[in-house]
């Protein structure tokens, strides 16, 4: 094309001008309008529709897992459609910190249908399989054996005294859908070992190793990144309970177990330890099984879910340290990690491989710092002494 249309502009300047003084004139003129056909040439926008950007073919999806195998697993989010900006912030930093490089599925719950826009946004993030789980109303309500006049009198008490969630019956069935039903739910049964993760969670370091292999090679049970004290007003009569159902079935209990996570004086008393369980990477074997199905029912049956407010995470705490053996329960301090208002950060050699990006000293779970009064870290240490 612009050999021809040269071609044309050359004959009809000659034809106008032919003339020897206008020679040096005619090349400058010529000069500028060939530039200017190069420049127009340019600006066509004729190619831009149907040439792909060039950087798509240095992309590489999906590579495969480093260890080329991958375990039975899956990422596990329960969460409401309003917390959409604090999900996509959590699987954001999983996705590049983790699993862009494993490509564990997920599996996302409600008790009411995600939306559209919800599952468009979370979908963008992962080359992964996202399912998106709607939970059955039994397994979300308070059961109709609870005498709600009881329970709304107990939920008012503990409102006056300030107890976060005091007044929340939404909070209740939450916990209690965590500590007895998630791991029945239909898109969770196809799997053995899931990784809870919650809203506006940070992820610190780059995880460069599979967590879920390090599992179910070494056969954990149970990991976490915190561990941290209870308020006692949500569960004065938990401990009692789980006396209760010990003495019922000391079969369950475990010979190698952790009671000394849990209690301070030997299975006496609970001395209020517990795994932080926003963040925890288990064995639903552990749940599936008849000890803790037992032991879920029997609590469930108390009602303290309800007329108190029994946390999944003191429930979920006592039965791994009673019914596993100790070992079963891995601390995962190399995973830099944070829920409000507590964190875990690497110390030392473990912050320097996972580039991490928080501060060591702020953490937590520091062994010798000043938030150590309320940390669990060291009763869990001690297990190993
Ligand atoms: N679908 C749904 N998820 C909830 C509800 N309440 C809490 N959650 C989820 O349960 C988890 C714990 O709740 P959160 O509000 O973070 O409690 P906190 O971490 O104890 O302060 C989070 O993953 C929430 O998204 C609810 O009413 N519906
Ligand atoms: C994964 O685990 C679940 C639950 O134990 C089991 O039903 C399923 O068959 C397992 N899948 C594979 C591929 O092994
Ligand atoms: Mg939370």
């Amino acid at each position: 094309m612009p050999g021809s249309m040269e071609g044309h502009v050359i004959h009809n300047y000659t034809m106008m001008m032919g003339n020897k003084k206008n020679t040096k004139f005619l090349y400058l003129t010529l000069a500028i309008i060939i530039s200017l056909l190069f420049v127009f040439e340019a600006w066509q926008p004729s190619d831009i529709d149907s040439t792909p950007p060039v950087t798509t073919s240095y992309w590489k999806h999906n590579h495969p897992p480093p260890l080329g195998r991958r375990a039975n697993a899956t990422i596990l989010i329960l969460a409401r459609n309003s917390e959409l900006a604090g999900v996509i912030s959590s699987v954001k930093q999983l996705e590049d910190r983790w699993n862009k490089n494993f490509h564990y599925p997920y599996v996302f719950l409600n008790d009411e249908p995600f939306d559209a826009n919800f599952k468009r946004r979370v979908k963008e993030l992962t080359d992964s399989q996202v399912e998106f789980g709607l939970i059955p109303l039994p397994d979300w309500v308070q059961p109709d054996w609870i005498d709600e006049s009881i329970a709304s009198k107990n939920r008012e008490h503990l409102v006056k005294q300030g107890v976060i969630y005091g007044g929340s019956v939404s909070y209740r069935n939450m916990c209690r859908f965590n500590s007895g039903f998630f791991y029945r739910h239909e898109l969770l049964t196809k799997y053995q070992f899931y990784w809870r993760v919650e809203p506006d969670v940070t992820y610190y370091c780059d995880i460069d190793y599979d967590p879920f292999l390090v599992m179910q090679d070494q056969d954990k049970l149970y990991g976490f990144t915190i561990a941290l004290t209870e308020w006692k007003k949500t569960i004065p009569t938990l401990w009692k309970s789980v006396k209760e159902f010990t003495r019922e079935y000391p079969q369950y209990v475990s010979p190698h177990n952790a009671v000394d996570f849990i209690s301070d004086d030997g299975g006496y008393s609970y001395n209020t330890c517990h795994f932080w369980s926003n963040f925890e990477i288990a064995n639903m074997d552990l749940w599936r099984g008849e000890a803790y199905t037992k032991f879920f029912d029997f609590l469930d049956k108390k009602g303290g879910f309800y007329y108190e407010r029994w946390g999944d995470a003191p429930v979920h705490s006592i039965a791994v340290s009673l019914f596993a053996r100790r070992d079963q329960i891995h601390y995962f301090s190399d995973i830099g990690y944070k829920h409000e208002y507590f964190s875990n950060c690497p110390q030392g050699e473990q912050h320097r491989r996972g580039k991490c990006w928080c501060d060591s000293k702020s953490s937590y779970q520091l062994k010798n710092g000043a938030l150590q009064i309320t940390s669990c870290l060291a009763r869990y240490e001690d297990l190993f002494k």
